[in-house]
């Protein structure tokens, strides 16, 4: 999985980053300043880890890229080579600038609307090649009504997420990668004494966008995380922030995603997974081994609620809150899953 930072000059981009993978950026190769690994940390892993007795404990992990693209770099000119750069990435982290005196509204507003140009571009240029493909009976109809309705929403300032299309309308699209159709999510980059106010006008058009995001002030979230055990504590408390930036950010990331996480788990290792929602326990399997989907017999399943609620898997076994489900079941996030399979 690949995720970019995006976001205007100076909005906090490379902070962020540094913060997610530990990697500092430098000067950009082509729009990105960095490439990085970042630990989807889940603290969950951690507890079934310690009820299975397990030694190795692997956390899921992305992809993430300074991306200066939008910000700093952006050039109208160059909107089909941003966009290209962008090929092949599942998400977006728009980091917003409300610390320096800035209006959180017009920083995000300037940035989406680079998006929307950008994807305006594309779906012009699409438009006019598939109107003569139309004619000559190459392309399909519906694809030219799909495009004038992206086109439409575009126009209107809205993405490609919020245009109103059919499922067979996303499908005819599929082909093309609009900037705008990435899941996002905002992180409000705040002054260190603004810090749990909360700004109005900027929440109203993020609900009216329907854009998850949170507050962050990135300088002192980066102190956080240089610290650890009570010191960590501390300063938590001080700033009245319930948990470290990330613990906070991944949750909203995995959702605006839509993937659910379930866990493995032996004594030699516990292992967390995303899958995207709504999978069947068999894609699951595939996605630990291939040998467990092509010789799945069952599954053992049974929630992280249900071991918090037991203490340990022999309470829960004698309870009999250990289900056996069949190759079609459907993975509820927090599941951990033990594939039974012949080889
Ligand atoms: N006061 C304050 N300054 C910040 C904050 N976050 C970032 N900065 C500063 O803003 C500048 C730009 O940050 P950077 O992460 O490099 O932004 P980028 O251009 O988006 O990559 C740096 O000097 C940071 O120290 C913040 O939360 N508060
Ligand atoms: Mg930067």
């Amino acid at each position: 999985m690949k995720l970019a930072i995006v976001g205007s000059a100076g909005a906090g981009k490379s902070t962020l980053f540094r913060i997610l993978t530990g990697v500092e950026s430098s000067h950009p190769r082509g729009f990105v300043s960095g490439i990085g690994v970042a630990e989807l940390f889940d603290p969950r892993l951690e507890k079934i880890a310690d009820a299975v007795g397990s030694k190795k404990r692997v956390h899921p992990h992305v992809e993430l890229h300074d991306f200066d693209g939008f910000g700093r770099m952006w050039r109208e000119e160059r909107a089909g080579e941003i966009q290209n750069a962008l090929l092949g990435f599942d998400g977006l982290i728009q980091v917003v600038n409300a610390f320096s005196g800035k209006d959180p509204v017009d920083d995000f507003q300037k940035v989406d609307l680079n998006f929307i140009v950008s994807d305006l571009s594309i779906v012009e240029n699409a438009k006019s090649r598939v109107r003569k493909e139309v004619q000559a009976k190459k392309a399909s109809p519906k694809l030219l009504e799909a495009l004038e309705k992206v086109e439409k929403a575009l126009s209107d300032g809205k993405s490609v997420l919020e245009a109103e299309l059919s499922e067979s309308e996303r499908r005819e699209l599929s082909g093309y990668s609009f900037v705008s159709a990435l899941p996002r999510v905002v992180v409000v980059n705040v002054s260190e004494d603004a810090f749990g106010r909360s700004l109005k006008e900027f929440e109203d058009v993020m609900h009216g966008r329907k854009i998850p995001y949170i507050y962050a002030s990135l300088e002192i979230e980066e102190e956080i995380m240089q610290l650890d055990g009570d010191e960590q504590a501390a300063m938590l408390s001080e700033y009245n922030i319930e948990a470290p930036l990330p613990q906070r950010l991944i949750p909203k990331i995995l959702k605006a995603l839509d993937l659910i996480t379930f866990f493995t788990a032996t004594e030699k290792e516990a292992r967390a997974w995303l899958l995207k929602n709504g999978l069947t326990v068999l894609k699951a399997a595939g996605k630990v081994h291939t040998d467990m989907e092509r010789g799945f017999i069952r599954a053992e399943v049974f929630n992280y609620e249900d071991l918090m609620e037991y203490g340990d898997i022999k309470a829960l076994k004698a309870a009999g809150r250990l289900r056996l489900e069949g190759r079609d079941y459907i993975v509820k996030d927090g599941d951990i899953v033990f594939i039974r399979f012949s080889k």
